[in-house]
């Protein structure tokens, strides 16, 4: 079987980047870009400010405390989307199987075309070239059979690393990591291993079947080949879609189902976002609910008539989630998809607007903002409401 290679491609420190590139008396210093305001967070800092401890996510006051001779700018949304743009044009000079994953990473499949260079090594090393030279900014890279290992290796040497994961190397790049490196492993369950004795990833890989299925639930196994370096998941471009989903874990277990169907409404105007921008429309609307456990379940629905609506997709997650009965035991995680897309036909006549275009028309006049303002620019009331309590830290 021919050798797989997929590179991971990750910007460094890229919104701070962008800004030290257009104004060059920032070259050199520390920069916080983020919300400004007096619940501000931050949303990267440069590496220069990455000494003082700033980090993504942090409040914007804490990171002035830590540096206060930084300088501190806005997020620039317009531009660094036109650079993701540019970023991933240069991405798709290389493979026809490019899947972005945010403004500043994808994956890449370069499986077969390593004899085009000599290796997969050169090729990343190729991209990276690119992005310097024609958009003068570095891009971290990982180069690995797998997606996991690839994203794992394009965060080893940052800034401008570039790291392989050799074929047959796959458990023993990972065995002296530490467990919360692993995907799905936030800081709760962290402690909870290391409480058990298990601090690196190669311990996880190498303890008893009963003690992961303790600890993980039905994800056990899953996590057992994620341990070992094992991770089948396809590089999909977006144009090849077969889903579209979002999902977020939470740092504390929810509770409150009023909290869970803001999380819902949030995702699913995510999911329909990313819809639209794709011209297309699903018809099956997938719940995934993670307990406190680890428990984990999906709920599916599917819909008369496909749809590309916040609305619809909102709703028929909401329905599912009704449909649970133990969630205020603590929920982990909740994500949403929508699958069996389609091409989303063009309304013929006004005469017929029914709900599915209004609500269409709404999404799209929101989707218009957000591209001019930014994510967090729009949202829908409920969301508001919840965002009130705590300033988001948009992407
Ligand atoms: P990242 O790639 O996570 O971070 P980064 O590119 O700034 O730094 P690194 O060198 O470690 O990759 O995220 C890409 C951009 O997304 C980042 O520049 C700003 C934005 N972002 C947020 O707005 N909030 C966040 O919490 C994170 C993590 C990123
Ligand atoms: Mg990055």
């Amino acid at each position: 079987m021919m050798q797989r290679w997929i590179i991971h491609m990750d910007m460094d420190a890229f919104y701070a980047s962008v800004e030290q590139r257009d104004k060059p008396e920032l070259k050199g210093k520390p920069v916080v870009v983020g919300g400004l305001g007096n619940r501000g967070v931050v949303s990267t800092a440069s590496y220069e400010a990455r000494r003082f401890g700033v980090h993504s996510a942090m409040p914007m006051a804490t990171a002035r405390r830590l540096c206060p001779q930084a300088v501190f700018l806005p997020c620039d949304h317009e531009t660094y989307a036109r650079v993701s743009e540019q970023i991933m044009r240069i991405l798709a000079d290389f493979s026809p199987a490019v899947e972005p994953v945010s403004v500043d990473e994808a994956f890449l499949d370069v499986s077969g075309m390593e004899w085009l260079y000599s290796g997969p090594q050169e090729i990343a090393g190729k991209i990276k070239d690119r992005i310097r030279s024609e958009l003068h900014l570095t891009a971290s890279a990982g180069v690995a059979p797998n997606k996991f290992l690839a994203k794992m290796a394009s965060d080893m040497k940052k800034p401008d690393g570039l790291v392989v994961v050799e074929p047959g190397k796959e458990a023993e790049f990972l065995r002296d990591l530490p467990v919360r490196k692993l995907w799905g492993v936030g800081e709760v369950t962290a402690k909870a291993l290391e409480a058990r004795g298990l601090l690196t990833i190669g311990q996880l890989a190498q303890s008893p079947d009963e003690l992961l299925k303790t600890l993980f639930g039905n994800q056990a196994q899953k996590i057992r080949e994620l341990s070992l370096g094992m991770d089948v998941r396809p590089v999909t471009p977006e144009h090849e879609a077969k889903s579209i989903g979002a999902e977020e874990t939470f740092e504390q277990d929810l509770h409150c189902a009023q909290t869970m169907q803001a999380v819902l409404l949030q995702l699913a105007e995510k999911i329909g976002f990313r819809l639209r921008q794709g011209g297309l429309a699903g018809r099956t609307v997938t719940l995934k609910l993670r307990y406190g456990s680890f428990r984990t379940i999906t709920r599916r629905c599917t819909l008369a008539a496909p749809t590309q609506t916040d609305e619809a997709i909102y709703r028929m997650a909401a329905d599912l989630l009704a449909e649970q009965k133990d969630v205020e035991t603590g929920v982990r995680l909740l994500g949403v998809t929508i699958s069996q897309l389609e091409p989303a036909r063009p309304v013929l006549c006004a005469l017929f607007e029914d709900q599915e275009e209004k609500g269409r028309r709404l999404s799209g006049a929101m989707d218009r903002m957000r591209l001019k303002y930014g994510a967090g620019a729009v949202m829908h009331a409920r969301l508001a409401q919840k965002s009130d309590k705590k300033e988001r830290n948009e992407t």
